[in-house]
């Protein structure tokens, strides 16, 4: 099984050159922000709880995403491999996510870490907040997703540094430059 962490700020392209490299190589694709986005469109009580927190730009509880990446985990025990976009964001979730694994027999290979400025971060969010009706596409919130992203996700960057397994790739540029990027990496691993 080969496990990729997409790691990076708000608006650095996760999303994005995840559904590349599920089409590209066949992963699994586990988005804690699709995620919770679902429980709000079906307007669960756990959505309904997470609208609050994401509206407000801070980070949903360590235990409801933990549960529900645990619960995916779990139903595709066959999968060639996942790719974690959004997910761990603390570190709490980063210990969490290599127990899971750990009782699955593998391991996250690599986290990759998109390296974009504030400034395009911004920008991006903001245009894409003209078209997504997203609730936290909004200048406040956004800066509030940066500073939250400052405060208590960049240490998972460190966490995996730690493991030797952190490559810093350079966010910016056009999307199907930034897969290449990531392509080599992958390829090699
Ligand atoms: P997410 O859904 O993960 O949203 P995100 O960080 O904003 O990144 P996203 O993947 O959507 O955007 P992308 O960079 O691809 O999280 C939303 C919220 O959910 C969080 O704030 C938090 O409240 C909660 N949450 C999620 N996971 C959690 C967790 N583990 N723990 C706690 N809370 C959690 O793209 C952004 C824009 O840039 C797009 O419009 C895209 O088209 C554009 N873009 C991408 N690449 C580009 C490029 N190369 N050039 C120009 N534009 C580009």
């Amino acid at each position: 099984m080969l496990n990729i962490v997409l790691f990076g700020p708000p608006g650095s392209g996760k999303g994005t050159q995840s559904q590349l490299l599920v089409e590209e190589y066949g992963f699994q694709h586990l988005s804690t922000g699709d995620m919770l986005r679902d429980e709000i469109g079906r307007q669960t009580e756990l959505g309904l709880a997470a609208q609050k927190v994401m509206d407000a730009g801070q980070l949903v509880s360590d235990d409801i995403v933990i549960g529900m990446i645990q619960n995916r985990l779990d139903a595709a025990p066959d999968a060639f491999g996942f790719i974690f976009d959004g997910f761990p964001r603390t570190i709490a979730q980063a210990e969490a996510l290599d127990r899971l694994l750990e009782e699955k027999n593998t391991k996250i290979a690599q986290c990759l870490s998109l390296e974009v400025p504030i400034e395009v971060l911004t920008e991006r969010l903001v245009e894409r907040g003209k078209k997504s009706g997203r609730g936290d596409d909004n200048l406040e919130t956004i800066q509030k997703r940066i500073q939250e992203y400052r405060e208590k996700t960049t240490p998972v960057a460190d966490y995996y540094d730690h493991q030797s397994k952190l490559s810093k790739v350079d966010g910016v540029g056009e999307v199907s430059e930034i897969n290449e990027r990531l392509r080599s990496i992958i390829d090699h691993l």
